[in-house]
This record gives structure tokens, C-alpha cells and sequence, in this order.
């Protein structure tokens, strides 16, 4: 039970638990008339997605993204206080600002086999252990059952090397009621599991990353500029449209949440704000102790 938390449980316990055993789950943040609004929102996508056609995605998985821009619910679920105390707490320790990395349904047909168990950080070329360059949720749109395929997680993976590989008695469904979230680090061992139920199991995954990293999805190629600039702050700057360190990702010298909001002057501005400044003097460095060659995984750091 130790990761398992109803919602409003307090922040730092939450931070305690992802950061000891690489996840937490909160209960029941998302209401029933949340949840009802949320597919409302998402059905006419839903209705027009085929499923996946390789087995990395799945074969009975409806897949799509883009959610900010789709759905006002999903908006809310990105800021919801809960998860941002972990981000804040896991990623603001690695870098001065961190993005909108992934958002998505994955919705699992009965008959869907279970994932190959993967880290989601593997999209970058780190050696594990790494540091956890993304914190993940997962939100059950519908309930999460060993039997419908809800998430399989490895707790604790967050700190193996690449060598070791889970045991069956090591992974857990991370089982939960609608409306609940799971939220995981990227560096942690998952997969969705096999539906063996006769209803899908709908999930909506919203990932966060590193400010010195690329995003796996271009949150700002998802929508055009006027349709950002009705974006709330908060979400316009995780999608890419501010400075992710001093001097990282301006365009023409100038900052990006300024040019998307019309706030840039016609001659070059500070694109080096002190909070930025300072923010990245108190960042963990990583010391890279190998870089060999060959895939996708090669820088070895040192773990923290
Ligand atoms: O569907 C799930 O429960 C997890 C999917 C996942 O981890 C992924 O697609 O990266
Ligand atoms: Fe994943």
C-alpha cells in the first residue's frame, strides 16, 4: 500500500514513493463527471482511429496524440497538482524547466497481448541506470485490472543496469479505478499488459521530460500559433513556447513565449533571465563515465 495514495494525500509522501520505488498511484483525482467529459471529448478521435499495426503499439490498440489541443479535461489532468509536485520534485533537480513530452490515448482491445516490458527513456542514449529523464502518467479512463491489461511495471527498476531483467514475481499490474493516475519515471521497467477482458481498457498517457532534451512529440507542431496563444500560460510553456535554460531554444534571439504571444521587440532581448540563470546553477551535473558506440544507448552516467 505503500504506493498506493487516495487523491489530496500529501505531496511529499507521493515524491518519497516514486522516488524509492520509481511510481506512485493516486486514486480517484479524476471525478465521474471528469471522466464522462474526458471521453465525450476524445470520442469522435477515438471513433476515427484504426489500431496499430506493429506489435510494439499493438494490434487491437487504438493509439493517437495531440491531446492538448483536444481536449479541455486533458489540459487540466496535465496540470493536475498532484503530478506536478512529482515532476517538479524528479525533474527540476536534472534541469531548469521541463516540457510536455508525450500525450496520448492508448486504448487496448480485448485480445490485445501484453507489451514487451521497455523503459520509456530509451528513447534517448543513456545506459541504465540513468536518471530519470521523464516522469510518466498514465490515467485510467476506464478501470485498470490485471485482466484487462492495465500497465505492468517493475518497481524498483528505475535503479538496475540494462543487464537485469524482471522476474515474473517482480512485476506488478498496476490495477486501479477509473479516474485514477499512475505515475511512473521513465527510467522504470513497463508495458501494458494483455486484455484478457471483453471490454477495452482506455488509458490516457501524459509524459513530461527534461528541458535539455527533444520532446518524443512536438507539442508545438499539434496545434497552429492562434490556437496556442488561447493556451493557458502554464500549458503554452509545456508545450516548448518559453526557454527550456538560459540561451536554450530561442528563436532570432528572442524567447519563445514571448514571439508566441507578441510580446518580442523588434530588437533582440535578454534570452538569459537570471531565475533561469539561477536555476541551472543548482542542477545535478552528470558526469559521463563512458560513451561508447553502437545503438541507441551509450552515454553512461553517473547514477544520482
Ligand atoms: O498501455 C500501457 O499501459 C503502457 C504503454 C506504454 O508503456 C508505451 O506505449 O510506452
Ligand atoms: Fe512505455
Amino acid at each position: 500500500m505503500a504506493n498506493r495514495f487516495p487523491a489530496g494525500a500529501d505531496q511529499e509522501e507521493i515524491v518519497q514513493a516514486v522516488r524509492r520505488d520509481g511510481y506512485a498511484i493516486v486514486e480517484r483525482v479524476l471525478d465521474d463527471a471528469g471522466i464522462a467529459q474526458l471521453k465525450a471529448e476524445l470520442e469522435p478521435y477515438l471513433k476515427d482511429t484504426g489500431v496499430g499495426t506493429e506489435d510494439f503499439w499493438g494490434h487491437h490498440t487504438k493509439r493517437f496524440g495531440a491531446l492538448i489541443g483536444k481536449s479541455e479535461i486533458a489540459r487540466q489532468m496535465l496540470l493536475a497538482p498532484a503530478v506536478l509536485g512529482v515532476a517538479d520534485a524528479v525533474l527540476l533537480e536534472l534541469c531548469a524547466r521541463y516540457w510536455g513530452n508525450y500525450t496520448g490515448v492508448m486504448h487496448l482491445g480485448p485480445g490485445e497481448s501484453a507489451q514487451t516490458l521497455h523503459r520509456d527513456t530509451n528513447l534517448w542514449p543513456f545506459n541504465n541506470p540513468a536518471p530519470p529523464l521523464t516522469v510518466a502518467t498514465m490515467w485510467a479512463v476506464s478501470d485498470f485490472t490485471a485482466d484487462n491489461g492495465g500497465t505492468r511495471l517493475v518497481p524498483g527498476s528505475h535503479l538496475w543496469d540494462d543487464a537485469r531483467q524482471p522476474e515474473p514475481d517482480e512485476i506488478i499490474s498496476a490495477e486501479m479505478p477509473a479516474g485514477s493516475v499512475l505515475i511512473y519515471t521513465g527510467n522504470v521497467i513497463h508495458g501494458g499488459g494483455a486484455n484478457r477482458a471483453n471490454a477495452p481498457r482506455y488509458g490516457v498517457a501524459l509524459h513530461y521530460v527534461l528541458g535539455w532534451l527533444r520532446q518524443e512529440e512536438n507539442q508545438m507542431l499539434t496545434m497552429t500559433r492562434d490556437e496556442a496563444r488561447e493556451m493557458p500560460e502554464e500549458v503554452q510553456r509545456l508545450m516548448g513556447y518559453s526557454l527550456g535554460a538560459s540561451a536554450l531554444g530561442f528563436a532570432d534571439h528572442r524567447d519563445p513565449f514571448e514571439i508566441l504571444n507578441g510580446q518580442a521587440g523588434d530588437e533582440p532581448a535578454s534570452i538569459s533571465p537570471q531565475e533561469l540563470v539561477d536555476a541551472e546553477e543548482d542542477i545535478k551535473r552528470l558526469n559521463v563515465i563512458a560513451a561508447e558506440g553502437g545503438g541507441r544507448t551509450r552515454f553512461e552516467v553517473e547514477p544520482n
